[in-house]
């Protein structure tokens, strides 16, 4: 059986899946201590630091003149690549544009009668960094989450993105990534992964200039080390698995279920593949298909582990059940595989993105239509939101109180100042109404 099924009435079944799908989390104090060891390293050897780890785990020969790569060879990338990868890469930038310069947000001012101003300034992030993850031996690089990080970043107004990523066992950072970043102006590319790169990008070295926030996936050992260094840095989120829910009816075709439940499985073997559906036929039907397509893919082990510890197929009595069900597991991606998706969506309340009806599989949102990838994973949809022009955003408030103001709302600020005991609080606003202008000098 490649995909456990259940059957789901309710409250009393919620029970026992919520702690089946809380098991994915990685509460590994083991990896939280090393990773705060590597921390330390980088903060206090820097560069040498960095060129140690790179040897010892990601190629030999490593030499600290490697760390950047050369601008020749991120503007060198995009003729390395073939003319028909290189416009996909383009026609995909130009979606995610589109699609995040609908979040641009603008300062704003407003005046008051007695001439105060009240302002918020929205300001672009100083520096990011935007750490890549390499995949085995640089064999499965995720370009598209530099574009999922960098255009926000890019339409929020951040100048500077300081992109890493493992070398190669040669040194050489994979061809597509670079003319990614070349696509992307991204100028400061660094051949350095894991925490250790996290930890750069967070103090800074010689090499690699300190960031001001840091966004991207990656692994256990990435994500503890952003995790460390929250309230040091900025961080977009801490991500875990992956995941799918795909509510489905009777309309649903069985092997479009099983490849999309694949997709997801195929990240990782903590990704979690939920089927959630009211057609008694579908377990089955989706279990066969399982079974004949894992065959054939190139990571179906990695599927099929998925599969059988984390995925589950789940039959509710209705759709109400299963949209209430839904909900309470918070998925990352959503698909709603059922006749006519519309009605249904206004009864979804967490998740990260849904994709609507028969012939939007996630991948058409992973890499393509232009939303963001980067969504809250482990239920957190229930209070967060997928990555965003926001995220790349700080905004500062201005007050520029008119001395009317003063004079008219000054005794109130006083009076509430003293109701917390803060008696300096309530005399710095007093002492711009008293007129006597000697005693106001003398105190
Ligand atoms: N499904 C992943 C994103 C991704 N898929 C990148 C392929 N490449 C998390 O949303
Ligand atoms: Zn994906």
């Amino acid at each position: 059986m490649p995909c456990p099924i259940f059957s789901y009435d309710g409250e009393n079944d919620w029970f026992s899946l919520k702690q089946r799908l809380s098991g994915r989390k990685n509460p590994d104090s083991v990896v939280q201590d090393r990773v705060r060891a590597i921390l330390d390293n980088v903060q206090s050897n820097q560069d040498q630091a960095l060129v140690e780890y790179t040897q010892k785990f990601d190629c030999p020969d490593f030499c600290a003149e490697q760390l950047r790569v050369p601008q020749s060879a991120i503007e060198a990338a995009p003729s390395e690549i073939p003319p028909e990868d290189l416009r996909i890469l383009k026609e995909s930038i130009a979606n995610v544009q589109a699609f995040h310069e609908r979040q641009r947000e603008n300062s704003w001012w407003t005046t008051q009668e007695d001439g105060t101003v009240l302002g918020q300034m929205v300001l672009p992030v100083g520096r990011v960094g935007l750490y890549v993850p390499g995949g085995q031996g640089g064999s499965t690089p995720l370009i598209s989450s530099i574009i999922m990080n960098a255009v926000p970043a890019r339409v929020a107004g951040v100048d500077q993105i300081i992109m890493t990523s493992p070398p190669r066992k040669d040194g050489t950072l994979n061809p597509y990534l670079l003319a990614t970043a070349a696509l992307l102006e991204i100028k400061d590319v660094f051949a350095v992964g894991s925490a250790w790169a996290i930890g750069a990008l967070a103090f800074g070295t010689p090499s690699i200039p300190a960031c001001d926030f840091i966004a991207g996936p990656g692994n256990i050992y990435v994500a503890t080390a952003k995790a460390l260094l929250v309230g040091e840095v900025g961080i977009d989120m801490v991500a875990g698995p992956s995941e799918i829910a795909i509510i489905a009816d009777d309309s649903a075709n069985p092997a479009w279920i099983a490849a999309d439940l694949l997709s997801q499985a195929e990240h990782d073997p903590l990704a979690a593949a939920l089927l959630v559906t009211t057609d008694k036929q579908l377990p089955n039907r989706v279990t066969q298909k399982l079974e004949r397509q894992t065959a054939s893919l190139p990571r179906g082990e990695i599927a099929a582990k998925s599969l059988a510890e984390w995925g589950g197929i789940i039959v509710t009595p209705d759709m109400d059940t299963a949209v209430k069900l839904t909900n309470r597991i918070a998925p990352e991606h959503l698909e709603l595989c059922v006749s006519d998706p519309w009605p249904l969506l206004g009864k979804i309340r967490n998740a990260g993105a849904v994709f609507m009806g028969h012939h939007c599989p996630e991948p058409v949102g992973d890499y393509f239509a232009g939303p963001n990838h980067v969504l809250p994973t482990l239920g957190t949809a229930r209070f967060s939101s997928a990555l965003s022009v926001q995220n790349f955003y700080k905004k500062t408030s201005v007050i520029a109180a008119s001395k009317q103001y003063v004079r008219e709302h000054g005794s109130k600020i006083a009076r509430f100042a003293r109701l917390e005991a803060l008696e300096a609080h309530a005399r710095s606003v007093e002492i711009r109404n008293n007129d006597d202008e000697e005693v106001n000098d003398a105190t």
